[in-house]
């Protein structure tokens, strides 16, 4: 990364479901645009202030037995522009909870870490912390969660877009 992590956002994404777009490995192909754009608009920042890691096929963690492998992966945005603060946190989950909407997530219908066609957890925002009813950060599973530590990882050492 070309800039200090104390200013960076990182988003994680899973998909063990078929969206309106395909199967997981097409849905998060599908929604890479939309969250660059999201989060350029919101974090007023450039493309190349932007870092992915590869997609990675995951055994699912917790949940209901049987279900179908994930795919994962995380970027990373670097923010120079705003400060880290609650408000902007919450916006940017409304933001990204909107974006699951669109691809097909039904929470209501959920089973606690059971299949999902598109997830996307706010991981950390710099070093803010929140503890609101909606929102915690770090992510208080972030430490615990390979197929969130691997891809982060990957995020911080690849400075180039990779084409999913
Ligand atoms: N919420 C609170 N903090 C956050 C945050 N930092 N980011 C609230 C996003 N949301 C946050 O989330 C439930 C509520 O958490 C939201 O309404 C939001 O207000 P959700 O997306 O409905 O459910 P979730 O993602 O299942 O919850 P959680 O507790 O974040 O689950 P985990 O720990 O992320 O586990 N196995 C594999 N291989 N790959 C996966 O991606 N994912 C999970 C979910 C389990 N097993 C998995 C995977
Ligand atoms: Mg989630």
């Amino acid at each position: 990364m070309t800039y200090p992590l104390c200013s960076a956002v990182a988003v994680a994404l899973g998909s063990n479901m078929n969206s309106p777009f395909g199967p997981p490995l097409e849905t998060l192909r599908a929604v890479q645009p939309h969250l660059i754009s999201l989060l350029m608009t919101w974090g007023l920042a450039e493309r190349s202030e932007l870092c992915w890691s590869e997609i990675v096929s995951t055994q699912a963690v917790g949940g209901p037995a049987g279900q179908d492998t994930y795919q994962n992966a995380v970027m990373l945005l670097g923010i120079t522009r705003r400060e880290p603060s609650v408000s902007g946190a919450l916006q940017l989950l409304d933001h990204l909870q909107e974006l699951e909407l669109q691809f097909g997530r039904n929470r209501e219908r959920e089973l606690r870490w059971g299949p999902r066609s598109l997830d996307l957890d706010l991981l950390f925002w710099g070093e803010l912390r929140v503890d609101n009813p909606r929102l915690a950060l770090p992510h208080p599973r972030l430490h615990l969660r390979a197929f969130v530590l691997g891809p982060l990882l990957q995020a911080m050492q690849n400075p180039h877009q990779p084409c999913w």
